[in-house]
């Protein structure tokens, strides 16, 4: 349950969901499921949903494989397209699975959460005019970064279906704004290489 003062929450999106993106391959890490890599004694996810928790009304976890492993940390739906094809895979079966209000995304392969970090997305979809808001770091767009209303379900459904799995062309093709954060832009480090992984000192 979200502790943000009553005239803060009335500017959020409502009912919010966080959703950890834990589906992918983990690829260049020899196939390593990176939410479950450790650091500081607790596994990628559950910096994640302790961080993200106070922020929205409830959690879930977007996993493919180890499903067992991450249902200690929480709730945990599937990708219902096959073979991993992305993260928008992901934040399509998160829509699904909320039908209403709003998701809120980050990866599972780094641990800094900013404390406003809803507040930021929030702030820069409220009279922005657009339907999505996503994360910039200053330099680039974050795309796993972000806010979007479940009413978008049937579009993202629709761009699936052409074959599309490039998310900013989705977000391009919807509209978004864009959540300034770059004075932190150290937030978005994250865990893609084995040399990143030893860099980050996680096991
Ligand atoms: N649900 C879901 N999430 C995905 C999928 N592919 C990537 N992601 C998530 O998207 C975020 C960014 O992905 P990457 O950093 O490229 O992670 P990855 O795809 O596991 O790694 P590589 O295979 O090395 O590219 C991570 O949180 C991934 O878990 C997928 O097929 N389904
Ligand atoms: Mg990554």
């Amino acid at each position: 349950m979200r502790h943000i003062s009553d005239s803060h929450l009335a500017a959020l999106p409502q009912p919010l969901t966080g959703v950890v993106l834990a589906g992918g391959r983990g690829s260049r890490l020899g196939g390593r499921d990176k939410g479950l890599l450790v650091k500081d004694g607790q596994a990628f996810v559950a910096h994640i949903v302790s961080a993200l928790t106070p922020q929205v009304d409830d959690c879930l976890i977007n996993a493919n494989r180890h499903i067992d492993e991450y249902q200690h940390f929480g709730p945990v739906i599937s990708d219902e397209l096959a073979e991993f094809q992305g993260p928008l895979a992901g934040m399509l079966a998160a829509m699904r699975h909320c039908r209403a209000g709003w998701i809120v995304t980050l990866p599972c392969d780094g641990i800094e959460v900013a404390d406003d970090y809803v507040a930021r997305l929030a702030r820069a979809l409220a009279n922005s005019g657009q339907p999505i808001a996503v994360a910039h770091d200053g330099q680039r767009l974050q795309p796993v970064h972000a806010l979007i209303p479940c009413h978008l379900q049937a579009s993202l459904e629709a761009f699936l279906a052409t074959g599309d799995r490039k998310i900013d062309r989705w977000y391009a093709a919807e509209g978004f704004a864009q959540a300034d954060f770059s004075d932190c832009p150290e937030i978005f480090r994250n865990i893609n290489t084995p040399e990143q992984q030893r860099e980050f000192k996680a096991e």
